[in-house]
């Protein structure tokens, strides 16, 4: 069967691992995760039968994703060329046990910059110990740089505060409020039915029967 790739995986190969301050004992990169049955890549479109929704439910509600819903997302984010979804897998079972994900948002500022956003990292924590968490996010983070952004930043727990600052990311003294206004998806006039109320995109339901998280998150890393 025809797979498709989110992004070109070879620009996984280029990056250089020695430029991140994150410190891998032993020293471990994309290219060679530690174990020959590791593969970091690209998400790819047959992934939804790699657990790679069940993998993202462990850090936040995910709902009840059908596989064309999964299909129509893969497709337009793939269409925007500024998503890249990255996963590990472990090949001996065929799962996705790692995932990180690299936006790029594209600004007027700086001379028509880009930045990148971290998000939705997540890690499956029965593969504690093997740097995991480490080897997805400074994946996506040196993606960032070699795509040129001028700068990444990510939410996340206070918990991770301390882990995300072994990698290189910063509390910038005067400046590292995140704040946050949430939308109750249970509000009958705030729900969508497409990504985008211009374009009305079809085959795009954007549901789920949440209500407030409880910020639950058992993944580690
Ligand atoms: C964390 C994640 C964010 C994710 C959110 C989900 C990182 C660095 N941060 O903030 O990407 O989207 O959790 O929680 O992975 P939510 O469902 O409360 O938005």
């Amino acid at each position: 069967m025809q797979e498709t790739y989110l992004y070109d995986p070879n620009v996984l190969l280029k990056l250089d691992f020695h430029r991140s301050p994150a410190k891998f004992q032993p020293f471990i990169s994309a290219a060679n995760p530690g174990e020959s049955w590791l593969r970091v890549r690209p998400l790819k479109d047959t992934d939804y039968d790699r657990g790679f929704l069940q993998l993202l439910s462990q850090l936040t509600n995910v709902g009840n994703i059908t596989r064309t819903q999964f299909l129509t997302r893969f497709s337009q984010m793939k269409a925007s060329g500024d998503y890249y979804v990255t996963v590990i897998e472990d090949t001996r079972k065929g799962e996705i046990i790692g995932a990180a994900s690299l936006i790029i948002e594209r600004k007027f500022i700086h001379n028509c910059a880009v930045r990148g956003r971290l998000e939705d990292v997540v890690v499956n924590d029965t593969y504690r110990g093997k740097q995991l968490g480490k080897l997805i996010v400074v994946t996506v983070s040196l993606l960032a740089e070699h795509l040129g952004c001028y700068k990444m930043s990510l939410d996340c727990k206070d918990k991770l505060i301390k882990f995300y600052e072994s990698l290189g990311y910063a509390l910038i003294p005067g400046n590292s409020n995140s704040m946050t206004i949430r939308y109750d998806e249970d509000t009958p006039t705030l729900k969508r039915n497409s990504t985008s109320a211009a374009t009305g995109a079809a085959g795009d339901a954007y549901q789920t029967n949440s209500q407030f998280y409880n910020f639950f998150s058992p993944f580690c890393y």
